[in-house]
């Protein structure tokens, strides 16, 4: 098998969203979400080669998930769980400004991947082994399975990135930090917002030890001296920026109308992956990921309306609230 851009794994569910609040009924839609999910999607459609590896149920959610994944052209290795059930998350939009997730996943057929689960993948290898700390959180095996990734793909020469993603619905702030710094060296590439990039602090350091208030330069200080390349920050509407042994860099977001924000950091990391497998400059890598960004939170759904690459230009050529005729 030929090695594929982006090789990635994790908890795929099935996300029925709502457009109002839960206690009072209504409709739900159907989607697949996922961080990793989002991630190999979005990459897909810019014409990288992807594969996904994960477990799901012999139910039609687990059918559904596979369908979608097919129909975005990622490649999955899954494994049928015939004992557990496919994962599924609620996304309540409880106001037009708060969403709120409830997660049924807990036991759930993807929660339980194992480093077995991912040998085949590994073995054929991958440009870019893609990581969140979401997977951890899971189950022992999950947390295995994550760990063991990391440290075999580091030592095969594959380039490893590690999105914090924390979910404090999953896990204590405590135990991400103890998982995630230990597997931080591994990556060359880190990705996380303001407020989790703490959580990679190497254990026992200063960053570490003062807390969430050690500022995110001295973090990212000590993740370029563990080995990292790459420390890259998410700032939301603000933008984002980029540590490197060369300095900071930083690309403003583009302004577009917010209709939804569930997705956008898996946005941005797909863009910001596939200017890194296309070998572009690392503003090249920020400007494609706030592009992603930028389409996920101006769309609804984790991805459904990310770009493909020949559209990638079109936030920008074209006038804001303008009809392309
Ligand atoms: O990043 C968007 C995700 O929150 C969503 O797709 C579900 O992976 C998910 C999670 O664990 O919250």
């Amino acid at each position: 098998m030929e090695k594929v851009d982006l090789l990635t794994f994790g908890e795929a569910m099935v996300s029925l969203r709502s457009s109002g609040p839960l206690a009072q009924g209504g409709t739900l839609t159907t989607h697949m979400a996922g961080s990793e999910a989002n991630v190999a999607v979005a990459m897909s459609r810019l014409g990288h080669t992807t594969k996904w590896v994960g477990r799901l149920g012999e139910d039609p959610h687990g059918e559904f998930i596979r369908r979608q994944l097919g129909a975005e052209f990622v490649e999955g290795q899954i494994t049928v769980d015939p004992d557990r059930a496919t994962g599924v998350m609620f996304l309540e939009q409880r106001t037009a400004d708060v969403s709120r997730a409830l997660y049924y996943r807990s036991g759930s057929a993807g929660s339980e991947i194992s480093p077995l689960d991912l040998e085949p993948a590994l073995a054929e290898s991958a440009t870019i082994l893609h990581l969140t700390g979401i997977t951890p959180a899971l189950s022992a095996n999950a947390r295995m399975a994550f760990e063991r990734a990391a440290a075999g793909a580091a030592a095969a020469g594959m380039m490893v990135s590690l999105d914090v993603n924390y979910r404090n619905k999953l896990w204590s702030r405590e135990d991400a930090r103890e998982v995630l710094s230990a597997v931080a060296g591994y990556a060359q590439i880190v990705i996380a917002s303001e407020d989790e990039l703490n959580l990679l602090a190497p254990k026992g350091s200063a960053a570490a030890d003062s807390g969430s208030d050690a500022g995110v330069a001295g973090i990212a200080a000590e993740l370029l001296a563990l080995g990292v390349n790459e420390v890259v920050v998410k700032l939301g509407a603000d933008g984002a920026e980029v540590y490197t042994l060369a300095g900071k860099f930083h690309v403003d977001a583009k302004a577009v109308s917010v209709v939804d924000t569930v997705g956008a950091g898996d946005a941005f990391t797909a863009g910001y992956l596939s200017a890194v497998v296309d070998g572009e400059s690392i503003e090249a890598r920020l400007v494609r990921g706030n592009t992603l960004g930028a389409f996920a939170v101006s769309t609804r759904g984790d991805w459904e309306g990310l770009p493909n690459r020949a559209e990638l230009d079109l936030l920008s050529v074209q006038a804001m609230g303008s009809t392309q005729r």
